[in-house]
């Protein structure tokens, strides 16, 4: 049967058809939706994890006890899974482990453009491209029998176009696997100490000159000879942009990664007047095809940075810069991306402003608040770099600190990577003020749940964290908790704890506006009284989407709001005319 399936589906089928029995991962943009497809196919066991180095580690468990398992995760997200993937390298496999990086080129909604196919040569794992939601699905099988073949775990890279486009996939009948029911015990081959390492290490290296031998004769490494005035090297989505742009020129396109097929290379090379590597990001088959001694074009006149498009290949090649597409619709307002209305975050963000606060953010919806009219966060670099980077500012200015930096994080991240930050201030004695912004849910990727939300990934209820007794569990003393949408009660808990010589944590809990029904907290819409505006615009400064400005209203024009608003009534606060009222 054929069907139309996006690449993050295709991961999903795929791993069904192999059989996986283990999937755990932490939601990032482009990956999030491989774990949100696989739940639907029952027998395989899926959990959203705390982080990714938690999910790469159930999974690993899984293939040691003999289940097939699989870890997804955003390309950042290998960063923080790399202590345990680069010692899985190690170790080998039982069952196969497969993890899949989705990368993001252009940063469409990430916050740096790493070409993670540099992981698969810095921890000696092979990695597979998928160019298309059918090579998605083959290749999650295949990677699995790489994986159990080589004793490794395989790496499958995709980027935001594979995961995110949907093109025709056949489907197969899944495999039937037995399941395992005892962990064979192997102390050589598990048990990293620096003896067994030491074993090891010649191990993963002979896998290594293994895995290229083995790429010369992968298939799916495709030599297409045609016109040969041109050869062009691509993988993933570069292939089809290169293939698009020159269709009758000759190509090799690579679905592996790492190791390279040098003899495939070096046969196209000859084959070819000019040799061309087409590829994003980093010059990673450039810089290694360089060291064979074949001459090639790369990014002397492909760029470095962002995404490719069929444009970029012809530019390059041609040396004619592309015609700038003319714009559809010029006349349209810009619209930047903006918190929800009635976003519980809104008010908090007004608040530290007002105090003219340093805010040591992190990532998640709350982000958007570093971005005007809000413009309340000065620092974003790392999921939970928030609460460790407010310590550091905290040391910096040497207890001089009162009144002047806090640290703000969502509840989703303070799981994943804040407690530990805290655990450190509480030792380190900081005087800092961290706020958990708890809407009780991952909102920024699609509204996931994780270990604070009371559910799991497969829909049980489960037990909820609870934030208090966490906190107060790694030694913070003042904790207290507010409602979000009272701009008074925010106000005076932050002043109260800026100010305070010790560390301390104010929870901020309100559920997301986006959360199912039965979660949200919404009043009665807003109106503007025209009579009482005097058109000074503060309330336009939270930055709400159902605020608008209508300058035939009024004496000076006035506010109006639309049917955007969810009753949360920050914006009534806000004004000091009273002027923002129930609706009718
Ligand atoms: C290492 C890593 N993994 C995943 C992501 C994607 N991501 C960034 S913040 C975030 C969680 C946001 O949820 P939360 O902290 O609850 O804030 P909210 O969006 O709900 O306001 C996710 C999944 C990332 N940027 N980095």
């Amino acid at each position: 049967m054929k069907v139309l399936l996006s690449g993050n589906e295709a991961f999903a089928r795929g791993a069904w058809e192999a059989g996986v029995s283990v999937a755990a991962a932490y939601p990032g943009t482009p990956s999030t939706e491989i774990l949100e497809n696989i739940v639907q196919y029952k027998d395989i066991y899926a959990e959203w994890s705390p982080n990714e180095k938690v999910a790469l580690e159930v999974a690993l468990g899984s293939a040691i006890a003999g289940g097939r398992a699989l870890a997804c995760m955003k390309h950042v997200g290998v960063n923080v899974a790399a202590d345990p993937l680069f010692t899985a390298s190690y170790t080998g496999v039982g069952a196969g482990l497969v993890i899949i990086t989705a990368d993001d080129p252009e940063m469409h909604s990430s916050q740096n453009e790493q070409d993670n196919r540099n992981y698969a040569r810095f921890a000696k794992i092979p990695m597979l491209e998928p160019a298309d939601s059918q090579e998605a699905k083959d290749f999650v099988r295949l990677a699995f029998e790489l994986s159990e073949r080589f004793d490794t775990p395989v790496f499958i890279r995709s980027t935001t176009r594979v995961s995110h486009a949907k093109s025709i996939v056949e489907l197969r009948e899944p495999e039937k696997r037995p399941a395992p029911d005892d962990i064979a015990r192997n102390f050589e081959k598990f048990v990293m100490l620096p003896r067994n390492a030491r074993m090891r290490h010649p191990v993963v290296e002979q896998r290594l000159r293994d895995l290229a031998a083995f790429a010369d004769t992968f298939e799916h490494n495709e030599l297409i000879t045609q016109e040969t005035d041109i050869g062009i090297i691509a993988s993933g989505t570069a292939y089809q942009y290169a293939r698009e742009s020159y269709p009758g020129k000759s190509f090799l396109k690579l679905s592996m990664a790492y190791p390279l097929p040098e003899k495939k290379i070096r046969e196209f090379a000859a084959r070819v007047k000019k040799l061309y590597v087409f590829e994003e990001l980093d010059p990673f088959y450039e810089d290694q095809i360089r060291a064979m001694g074949i001459t090639v074009t790369g990014k002397d006149v492909f760029p470095v940075c962002g995404e490719f498009s069929p444009a970029t290949a012809s530019a390059g090649i041609s040396g004619k810069r592309p015609e700038p597409p003319a714009p559809l619709l010029d006349h349209l307002p810009a619209r930047p991306p903006n918190m929800c209305p009635g976003c519980p975050h809104r008010g908090i963000f007004h608040i530290l402003k007002t105090m003219k606060l340093f805010v040591s953010g992190d990532i998640g919806c709350y982000t958007l608040a570093a971005l005007p009219p809000v413009s309340a966060m000065h620092t974003c670099i790392c999921m939970g770099a928030s609460v460790s980077g407010a310590m550091g500012m905290d040391k910096a200015l040497r207890g001089n600190n009162l009144g002047k930096a806090v640290a703000v994080i969502g509840d989703s991240t303070f799981v994943h990577s804040g407690i530990t930050g805290l655990l450190d201030i509480a030792y380190n004695q900081g005087a800092c003020t961290v706020i958990i912004l708890d809407n009780r849910i991952t909102a920024m990727t699609g509204r996931q749940e994780h270990p604070g939300t009371g559910f799991t990934l497969m829909g049980k209820p489960a037990k909820q964290l609870n934030y208090e007794t966490l906190c107060r569990a790694l030694g913070i003393d003042h904790i207290r908790t507010v409602n979000p949408y009272d701009l008074e009660q925010v106000r005076s808990a932050i002043e109260e704890e800026v100010n305070r010589p010790e560390a301390s944590v104010i929870l901020a809990q309100a559920p997301c506006v986006l959360h199912r029904r039965e979660f949200r907290q919404s009043g009665p819409a807003l109106r503007v009284d025209t009579q009482a505006c005097i058109g000074c615009r503060a309330c336009l400064q939270i930055g709400c989407p159902a605020l608008e400005w209508h300058p035939g209203e009024g004496a000076k024009g006035a506010a109006f709001i639309n049917g955007l608003c969810t009753g949360c009534a920050v914006c009534a606060q806000v004004c000091k005319k009273s002027a923002i009222k129930p609706g009718k």
